[in-house]
């Protein structure tokens, strides 16, 4: 395997380092003892738990007004794999890539597959893009595609899912992602009950599909593209077209798809209970699908998003197997600095919830004691769990200080000197 920092400036950094991580591990130590809590044992679920990328957050992303591209900006699904390695050989908690069609194609995927292998990753879900024409496309999604009234439409939408997952069986996925952006933006401009019938009769086209292992994730969206309605709007819409769909569709969460203050937390609960729970897109928002920074707006929702996750993990549903991913726009930040932190807060919140007395907490919540269960949630909350994380990512050969040691390798500007500069464009990705 070759990977692409070099190991003597991640050891020499490291070294710098050392000293201060074993004296506040030593005190986390200290204080989770106190509490019954083996840091180990902490240490060892944090180093187990990893979260996909997505191959298009290592570009820099825009808003629909313009987009920014910074030099050494990977152009290609190959140059992407490269900055998706670092991401993963640094910080250690994303082994894996989730490609999008057509995107990412390639003529050959097996090569594909070895050339990630040799640098450390492995793929994720495959993601389906049928919200956008592509040159030389039949037909086209401006009216919608899985939901298209056209049905030679909608014939093209199944035909490049099932595409999807015959590229994904090469890759080694096993989860196909599918967001269609159908939708309108007028009322009566389609007819609300009669374009999820079409969705739902396309969609089972695609799950028919799937391989005995592979599960179809529905990822709603309340907006955007579609300002009026939008087919799989909501979880509700995902949970019962998941439900009639059958065993091996799931729903998807991805954070910025909900209307604003929307209790994410119970929702998780919500689809847990229900077996449908599939999957997460992590980003923060503060206005509607901004795709900012996991963590960065409310970190403590992405704690009570855990919390309930290993609130789950204890009381298992058939098939609990949720499949964890970053999706954000990364539009003023270098995209291998913000995964960085961002797998960094998503990590953290998982530590934390895995600190809560869970104990205390239910005798709480038995006892209607708003107060105590509140504070076993609150003193999990408020522990600094950073040093754990860092030594689970030194042990297995990451760095101590993720961004420091970024910076001085010098990726970026190295890279800039091999890449072909991006072209200027809009785009909401
Ligand atoms: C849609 O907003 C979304 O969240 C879906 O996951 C897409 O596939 C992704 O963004 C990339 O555009
Ligand atoms: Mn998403």
């Amino acid at each position: 395997m070759t990977l692409p920092i070099s190991e003597d400036l991640i050891a020499e950094a490291n070294a710098r380092e050392a000293d201060a991580l074993d004296e506040d591990y030593a005190a986390l130590d200290r204080k989770l003892a106190r509490g019954g809590i083996a840091i180990d044992a902490i240490k060892d679920r944090i180093a187990a738990f990893s979260v996909a990328v997505p191959s298009w957050g290592a570009g820099r992303g825009g808003t629909r007004f313009a987009k920014f591209p910074i030099p050494g900006e990977p152009t290609n699904i190959h140059e992407k794999l490269e900055d998706c390695a670092v991401i993963n050989q640094l910080g250690r908690k994303t082994p894996r890539v989730s490609p999008h069609f057509p995107w990412d194609k390639v003529s050959d995927y097996a090569a594909l597959k070895d050339e990630a292998a040799a640098q450390g990753l492995g793929f994720d879900a495959v993601n389906s893009n049928t919200f956008q024409d592509q040159p030389g496309q039949p037909h086209s999604y401006a009216s919608g595609s899985l939901s298209s009234t056209d049905a030679s439409v909608r014939a093209q939408a199944v035909e490049h899912n099932i595409e999807c997952i015959e590229i994904g069986r090469l890759l080694g996925s096993t989860d196909l992602t599918v967001w269609v952006g159908d939708g309108t933006n007028f009322p009566g401009q389609q007819d609300l009950g009669r374009s999820l019938d079409r969705y739902l009769d396309a969609a089972s086209d695609v799950y028919a599909a799937l391989p005995d292992d592979w599960r179809m994730l529905l990822e709603h969206k309340m907006f955007e593209p579609a300002f009026y309605s939008s087919v799989i709007s909501d979880w509700g819409s995902s949970i019962l077209a998941a439900q009639e769909l059958g065993p091996k569709a799931k729903c998807l969460v991805d954070l910025g798809h909900h209307a604003p203050n929307t209790n994410i937390e119970q929702i998780v609960a919500r689809l847990h209970r229900f077996g449908k729970l599939g999957g997460f897109h992590f980003n923060d928002s503060k206005y509607g699908d901004d795709d900012l920074d996991s963590g960065s707006i409310n970190p403590h929702q992405l704690f009570l998003i855990f919390n309930e996750l290993v609130e789950a993990e204890l009381n298992p549903k058939e098939g609990l197997r949720p499949s964890y991913m970053i999706d954000q726009s990364h539009n003023v930040t270098d995209p291998i600095e913000s995964m960085l932190s961002s797998a960094e807060a998503i990590t953290q919140c998982f530590a934390r919830a895995l600190l809560v007395d869970r104990e205390a907490l239910h005798a709480a919540q038995e006892a209607n004691d708003t107060m105590m269960a509140f504070q076993a949630l609150r003193r999990a909350y408020n522990v600094d769990v950073g040093p754990i994380l860092a030594m689970a990512r030194m042990e297995a050969g990451g760095a101590i200080d993720v961004l420091g040691t970024y910076r001085q390798s010098q990726w970026r500007a190295r890279k800039a000197q091999e890449r072909k500069p991006v072209g200027l464009g809009a785009g909401i990705v």
